[in-house]
């Protein structure tokens, strides 16, 4: 009974270092995305975010009030509208999606409220590859040790 045990115990271990593992593994792999709601009021809620090169922003509208979203610090930067644009006010439903490859500080507005500072910007900084913490590593090898010596228990007890 007991050796079923350690083994069992074993397995699990095994399998939890596994999992967590291919976890650290993918997120550091794939590309994130992240949502900013457009509204109700006249506001981007998160209003900033900081993500990485290749992570997509999703806008969600969430009001009956008419926004967009379009890239630049207001009507009168000449660079309005280059790197991103939604089109004309709308109201929910809508999304717009816009993947972030370079990195930089990208302001946007809301054409209509703008002058209500209806603002955000997102900043794109180089994460590099999300490296786990040490007491990640830590907490993996404490998990992975217990199991192995739940192995050498099943076996000191089957040749008994
Ligand atoms: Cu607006």
């Amino acid at each position: 009974m007991r050796s079923c045990l350690s083994i069992h115990f074993f397995r699990i271990s095994a399998f939890i270092v596994t999992a967590v593992t291919v976890m650290l593994l993918g997120s550091a792999a794939h590309a994130a995305t992240y949502t900013v709601n457009v509204g109700p009021d006249n506001t981007y809620s998160p209003a900033q975010l900081t993500v990485s090169p290749g992570d997509t922003v999703v806008w969600e509208w969430t009001g009956l009030m008419p926004h967009n979203v379009v890239s630049g610090t207001g009507p009168t930067d000449p660079n309005m509208g280059v790197e991103f644009d939604s089109g004309i006010p709308v109201a929910a439903p809508k999304t717009f999606t816009h993947t972030f490859n370079s990195i930089g500080t990208f302001d946007y507005f809301c054409t209509p409220h703008v002058m209500f500072l209806m603002t955000g910007v997102i900043d794109v900084v180089s994460g590099g590859i999300a490296v786990p913490s040490m007491d990640t590593w830590a907490l993996l090898f404490a998990v992975l040790l217990i199991g192995m010596l739940g192995l050498f228990w099943s076996g000191r007890f089957s040749k008994a």
